[in-house]
């Protein structure tokens, strides 16, 4: 039997955990528990301290609270694998029924200095991140890996609304009809605020080109000074391969009702331009002529192959 909202359980029988409906905050759609509960969780408070990693979903949100974790232990992957990256970095948009509290809670009990995750567009994060002045790290993908990386995970993660087949769900995502709303308006949100705050913009495509300059500009950002042997060891613990088979990283340690990744693993493929293996020459078309509309008159720029 599939149950919401009944509290915490760590036994998590098949079908536990039940797939969501989208609702509209402020024009945004979100699942079902985070709109229902978002009231409270925009009354969140931060402190001066907290590191916010802010992504739209698939972005590489994994792979830059890896490499933030790794700084602030100064590049002890031991101290990394103290727990799993659900654990070690509180989701205050979510609102689970079974394993963890919600997203807020979990902060709350979360000794500093914090390094908290959402996906939240900019203007839906909770308002305490600016009055405090945090620091901000915000990872952008291009959209159209974003699509097909999206696609494979609504269809492992069963908490998320069912994504229908791959013609439905490119077609939701254009219109922002995907958990989180629309790509266009998350970027390009950010992209707009980026120097009115403490907001460091990172491309996914350009850690993958060189992930050692862009973890460089994440050390400058964080104020910290490491030297070249621990900086290679952060490159070496949050490449793809090692980050694939560490399973405080991979999600692994989640119960198959809740991430079934026998449909497909967390930590898919990792690249730049898989898109290309699923677009048809006529999605293709159609995807260029909306990102041409919703894109236009911003200077943010993707690379969709390197
Ligand atoms: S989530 O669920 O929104 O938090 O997912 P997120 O972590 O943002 O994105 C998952 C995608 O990022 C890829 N990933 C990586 N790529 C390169 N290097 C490293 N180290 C890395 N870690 C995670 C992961 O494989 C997902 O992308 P796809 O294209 O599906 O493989």
């Amino acid at each position: 039997m599939c149950k919401k909202m009944e509290g915490m359980s760590v036994d998590i029988p098949e079908g536990a955990v039940c797939r969501s409906e989208l609702k509209t905050v402020e024009g945004v759609a979100l699942v079902d528990t985070t709109a229902d509960n978002y009231d409270a969780i925009s009354k969140f408070q931060a402190r001066p301290d907290d590191l916010l990693i802010a992504t739209y979903p698939k972005a590489g949100t994994t792979w830059i609270q890896e490499i933030v974790d790794m700084i602030y232990n100064e590049g002890d992957e031991e101290k990394c694998k103290r727990a799993p990256v659900f654990i070690r970095f509180p989701f205050i948009d979510l609102w689970p029924s079974v394993l963890i509290p919600p997203g807020i809670v979990h902060a709350e009990r979360t000794p500093s200095p914090r390094i908290i995750k959402t996906h939240f567009p900019f203007q839906l994060v909770p308002k305490s991140f600016w009055e405090q002045n945090c620091k901000v790290i915000y990872v952008a993908r291009n959209a159209k890996d974003t699509v097909v990386s999206f696609y494979y995970f609504d269809k492992m993660n069963r908490g998320q609304p069912d994504p229908g087949t791959w013609e439905e769900y490119f077609l939701n995502f254009l219109q922002g009809n995907v958990s989180w709303g629309s790509w266009f308006d998350h970027v390009r949100g950010f992209w707009d605020k980026k120097d009115k705050h403490r907001i460091l913009y990172l491309f996914y495509e350009d850690m993958k080109e060189n992930p050692e300059r862009e973890i460089r500009k994440v050390i400058t950002f964080l104020e910290k000074d490491l030297p070249d042997s621990v900086v290679n060891k952060i490159v070496h613990h949050t490449s793809f391969l090692v980050m694939k088979e560490n399973p405080m990283a991979n999600y692994s340690t989640l119960p198959k009702a809740v991430f079934d990744q026998s449909t497909s693993v967390f930590m898919r493929k990792g690249q730049v331009g898989d898109w290309k293996n699923h677009f048809t020459v006529a999605q293709n078309e159609e995807f260029d002529e909306v990102y041409k509309e919703k894109m236009s008159g911003t200077s943010l720029r993707f690379r969709t192959v390197l």
